[in-house]
């Protein structure tokens, strides 16, 4: 199984922390192959900030898929607003997991309620129509920021401050876990779940799992409709696209 874990953001750190997560979970059959995304937003916080991630997110999984020395089993969007996610299945044949809904499904299944801690409050609104699209509205007892800007994640202070606001949602929910709202908290997941007592859900180890185990499933998304390739179109601009042809798949 190979995985192609995806930092859409430009911030190469980020995918060194993604990258690491994803290789210490992964199982003994499968490869993990990190990208960080070839042009875009150094972090993103923003509805601007994840428009302009979208085609960088493409042109990485396009990379990946004009590579057929290594198909790819499975690709993970690794950054919490799933940014591209609909449009990355139609012009792929593996499964596509972001870390927002593999997150919360991993949290549904160790718990009844669970709760999710961000970054900036402003992205917010779009993890709560997050929530409510992949079907969590009833299990997800709420969504809070911790005000700590994405690329300020790698701090002691940082840490603190996110273990504070989860112990203040979990008092003001009463949920039973925790999803973290962000990639760059990857490696704050383990911590915060021996100090709080609770499950702590990094959406980057729980894409990578769900991945494997759907791509060892034989599990590809289907091509039915609405995830069918896009049809062939005239596409202008920055020529970033390798040349696949999003018609048929190789
Ligand atoms: C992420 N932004 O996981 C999101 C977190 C967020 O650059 N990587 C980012 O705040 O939406």
């Amino acid at each position: 199984v190979i995985i192609s874990v995806i930092n859409p953001n430009t911030s190469r750190a980020m995918t060194a922390a993604i990258e690491q997560t994803a290789r210490e979970v992964a199982g003994p059959g499968t490869s993990i192959v990190a990208v960080t995304c070839p042009f875009g937003p150094a972090s993103i916080e923003s509805h601007h900030d994840h428009a302009l991630a979208v085609p960088g997110v493409l042109a990485a999984i396009s990379s990946g898929i004009s590579s057929a020395a290594h198909p790819v089993s499975a690709t993970v969007i690794a950054c919490f607003g799933d940014p591209g996610l609909d449009a990355a299945r139609e012009i792929t044949e593996g499964p596509v997991l972001g870390i927002a809904e593999a997150g919360m499904h991993a949290a549904s299944l160790v718990a009844r309620t669970f709760s999710i801690v961000t970054t900036l409050s402003r992205t917010i609104g779009h993890t709560r129509e997050l929530v409510h699209r992949y079907g969590f509205a009833r299990a997800c007892a709420g969504v809070y920021a911790c005000g700590i800007p994405v690329l300020e994640l790698d701090s002691l202070e940082a840490a603190a401050l996110i273990g504070e606001t989860c112990r203040e949602t979990l008092d003001r929910d009463g949920s039973d876990a925790i999803v973290l709202g962000c990639a760059g908290m990857t490696n704050l997941a383990s911590s915060l779940s021996a100090d709080l007592g609770i499950p702590v859900i990094d959406g980057v180890a729980a894409a990578v799992k769900l991945a494997e185990a759907l791509a060892s499933l034989g599990l590809r998304t289907s091509k039915r409709s609405e995830y069918a390739p896009p049809p062939p179109k005239e596409v202008t601009g920055p020529a970033w696209r390798p040349n696949v042809h999003y018609g048929h798949m190789e």
